[in-house]
């Protein structure tokens, strides 16, 4: 039924390579040690250290966990904890495959960093029993490299972005060294395949290095791995094709294979050194092929070879729990324990059950230990951002509606402004799929570049080696380079077309979760905000069309805790600034902002700006006639809702001069949410003052309109709130039939005011003939002339004028 598992004591054996027999066979027995806590991990709950014979009774109801990918962490563990040693080298490790939990915890124990986080679980036989309780528990930690995890910026659950975080906290630090697992799964993922790309990007003398490892184990959870079934010349070429030279560290018997990496391992961290050497001394400035390692070793490596008669180690079968059913089989029992003991724990702990000192001596020590890396807990290092004073960019504006300026390239001045002012401390970089210039934020990249280490024409413009605004046409790129770089404690920015953003959605997930549970971690310091700017709107894709609408990032970003979300639309420039340079200088959060880049009026001069991002969103009393007593609320958010909507308060002041309109703007969307749901949410009192009981509200909204539905079901009078967004009618149109489509123009929300007022209920039947008339004559005007009527073009905000 059962058969043997690998024999991982003849080790020592052989001294063939760089380890002496004494380095090799303490080596050995480190892993086995990491190995041996695995699965202790993944299956006790009592006698850790196998002090008696072991019984159902040690054996957790639920194993949970997974084994299969942790003995090759395991084995690269220590031979970065020695390579560290000798090299003293700043290093950290990114886990792809983050299912290795296991490994990753037992080693950040073996090495100490654990118990310092975690002084419950102490360095001895209690220590390593609570270890291995906790694990898979209720209310214990996680299987996954979680945050909870010393040394981790990853956590691995949703395969694909290691080797892109990892270029993400290489930037701009220069003496780290990033060895990245990569699952041969994970390799199949559309994220990981372009993240290999990221060497175009990294520069020797200015950033750090990172390691790619292939973990070419061959399986998945129930497949073979694409790479490993194809010839290894061909995976080789594939590396070399992505710019790589690729070393290969092949086998599965422990006596050689830690002499061969130990000999690989030496080749590649030279190779490393002299790439940067000749960067940094030599001044090269050719594009070098930095070494990434495939190592082909068994899925389960140690395991058990054979339960049941069927082949374990070496197979997907060892993904998870390689056997359970421990009750129903009593085979199964001792197939546990003789697989944990030939690990021989006698050997590794002490009779207290502390780690032998010997063998503990192999891991770095102080901060050199991975677990314990500052990079890898980014805000110890975190700095704030210098952010020159954004009212130094203000759009002057004597009365609302007179000026007109493009947002987004007010807001890009102010950028390459920040920019300028962290030049020396390197810690900000402006991220963007291919849209910096598109979304009108140019000025960023004047005098700072755009990051490029592969090959340039005279042709091309502002490309540089040590360029600081990032531009790749991947979103999963821009998210994930930006991820790591926050992780590592330093500040970002990423532009996107409002449509794509979608692409990372569920990346964003994943950050927003590693935010919320670490904000719960005392020993993990807060990370500087991620910070989003979606232009190039749904309302303005004169000739994209349908493809290039969709506002749906905001419901998207809704979901996720309200203590991590922030959302902003601002409706003008000097909003913009306002809240750009909050999200800037924020911490630990997700900001959203959803500002145009189309040439469009202004409406608050820089005070009345800050005044109206400070409190979210408010009266705008030089648009109300309301005397404190309004009829109708005429609110907006976002920059062409907001003029529509101000465009309807001027018809409404023609159709109906007696009528009290209300305009308020909301620029903080989570003010609409009841206090006790996000800590930005208004008391029901004041959102009372703003939005009376009774008085029919016309909300003229960005997104899709069922948001402010939902942001609002529990506030007073919703039956009487009336919504108009973007309901998915688009096509290739001018500005304002857009608006006309989707029922959101100023005629509409005219109409729809008029005819929610109940006293104004005879003048209703005019108001609809004179609304169909209207919409005609656009319709008419657009179709024959393909542009919007001039009166609309060239419509001002001049309340006076009306009449
Ligand atoms: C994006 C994503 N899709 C699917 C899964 C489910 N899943 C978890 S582990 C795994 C197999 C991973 O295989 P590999 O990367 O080779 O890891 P290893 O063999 O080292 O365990 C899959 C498909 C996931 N975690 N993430
Ligand atoms: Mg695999």
């Amino acid at each position: 039924m059962t058969s043997a598992t690998t024999d991982i004591n003849r080790a020592a054996q052989t001294n063939e390579g760089p380890l002496s027999p004494e380095l090799l066979d303490r080596m050995n027995a480190y892993w086995r040690a990491a190995n041996y806590l695995s699965v202790g991990q993944i299956y006790l709950k009592d006698n850790p250290l196998l002090e008696r014979p072991l019984t159902l009774d040690d054996v957790k109801p639920r194993l949970l966990g997974h084994w299969g990918t942790t003995p090759g962490l395991n084995f690269l563990y220590v031979h970065w904890n020695r390579l560290i040693r000798e090299r003293h080298l700043d290093m950290i490790y990114i886990i792809g495959p983050g299912h290795g939990g296991p490994g990753l915890v037992a080693n950040t124990y073996l090495e100490g960093s654990y118990s310092e986080m975690y002084p419950h679980i102490e360095l001895n036989r209690d220590g390593i029993k609570r270890l291995f309780r906790q694990f898979s528990w209720p209310y214990g930690i996680p299987s996954h490299v979680a945050p909870e995890t010393p040394g981790s910026i990853h956590e691995g659950g949703e395969l694909g972005y290691s080797l892109v975080h990892a270029y993400g906290a290489a930037f701009d630090n220069p003496n780290l060294i990033v060895a990245c697992v990569v699952g041969d799964g994970e390799a199949e993922t559309g994220p990981l395949a372009t993240s290999w790309h990221s060497n175009k990007f990294i520069n020797a003398a200015t950033d750090g290095a990172v390691l790619p490892i292939l973990h070419l184990n061959g399986y998945k959870i129930a497949n073979p791995t694409v790479l490993a079934r194809i010839p290894h010349a061909e995976l080789e070429n594939l590396m070399r094709g992505y710019g790589y030279e690729p070393f290969t560290l092949e086998g599965h018997d422990p006596a050689t294979m830690h002499q061969k990496a130990a000999a690989v391992f030496d080749k590649i961290f030279d190779r490393i050194a002299a790439i940067q050497k000749a960067a940094r001394e030599g001044g090269s400035t050719d594009r070098p092929a930095w070494p990434m390692l495939i190592m082909r070793t068994p899925k389960g490596w140690t395991g058990p070879k054979e339960v049941d008669g069927k082949p374990v180690e070496g197979t997907w079968r060892s993904h998870q729990v390689p056997f359970s059913e421990l009750r129903e089989k009593p085979d199964h029992l001792r197939l546990l324990e003789d697989w944990m003991r030939s690990y021989k724990p006698e050997e590794l702990f002490d009779e207290k059950g502390a780690f032998r000192e010997e063998l503990a001596d192999i891991a770095p020590k102080g901060r050199l230990r991975m677990g314990m890396n500052a990079h890898a807990n980014g805000g110890l290092l975190w700095q704030p951002l210098k952010v020159p004073s954004f009212r130094n960019f203000a759009v002057k504006v004597d009365t609302p509606g007179a000026t007109t300026a493009e947002s987004t390239r007010v807001l890009g001045k102010m950028l390459h402004a920040v920019m300028e002012a962290n030049m020396d401390s390197k810690n900000f970089r402006v991220f963007g799929p291919d849209e910096t210039a598109s979304n009108r934020l140019a000025d960023v990249i004047t005098g700072t570049g755009k990051t490029w280490e592969a090959e340039t024409l005279p042709v091309d413009e502002d490309l540089s080696p040590t360029g600081r605004v990032m531009e790749i046409l991947s979103e999963h790129m821009c998210q994930g380079w930006l991820e790591g770089y926050l992780l590592t404690g330093r500040h970002g920015f990423f532009n996107c077309y409002e449509a794509f953003i979608h692409i990372i959605d569920s990346m964003v997930n994943q950050h927003a979760k590693w935010l919320k549970v670490t904000r719960q971690i005392p020993w993990r310091k807060p990370i500087a905000s991620l910070n989003y700017l979606l232009s190039s709107l749904v309302w303005r894709q004169d000739h994209n069309g349908f493809s290039h609408q969709d506002p749906g990032f905001i419901d998207h970003l809704l979901n996720k805790k309200a203590d991590v979300v922030r959302i902003y639309l601002p409706p003008d420039a000097n909003t913009l600034l306002s809240v750009a340079d909050h999200c800037l200088r924020s911490k630990h959060y997700i900001n959203l902002i959803v500002a145009g880049k189309q040439p469009a009026p202004q409406w608050l001069n820089m005070d009345q700006a800050v005044a109206h991002c400070t409190t979210g969103l408010g009266i705008w009393q030089w648009a109300s006639n309301d005397n404190g007593n309004p009829d109708v609320v005429i609110a907006s958010c976002g920059d062409v809702p907001t003029m529509e909507a101000l465009a309807s308060v001027m018809l409404l002041r023609e159709l109906s001069p007696d009528l009290r309109v209300r305009f308020v703007n909301v620029v903080d969307l989570m003010t609409l949410q009841p206090s006790s749901e996000h800590p930005h949410g208004l008391s029901d009192e004041d959102y009372d003052s703003i939005f009376p009981p009774k008085v029919p509200t016309i909300f003229a909204f960005h997104g899709y309109p069922w948001l402010i539905h939902r942001l609002t079901y529990r506030r007073h009078n919703h039956d009487n709130l009336h919504v108009r967004g973007y309901k998915e009618e688009g096509t290739t149109t001018t500005p304002f039939d857009m608006c006309v489509l989707n029922n959101i123009d100023r005629f509409q929300l005219a109409l729809d005011a008029i005819t929610r007022v109940s006293r104004l209920a005879p003048k209703a039947g005019d108001a609809r003939q004179w609304y169909s008339e209207q919409i005609q004559r656009h319709r008419l005007y657009v179709s024959e002339n393909g542009e919007d009527l001039p009166e609309i073009q060239n419509w001002q905000w001049q309340p006076d004028k009306a009449k």
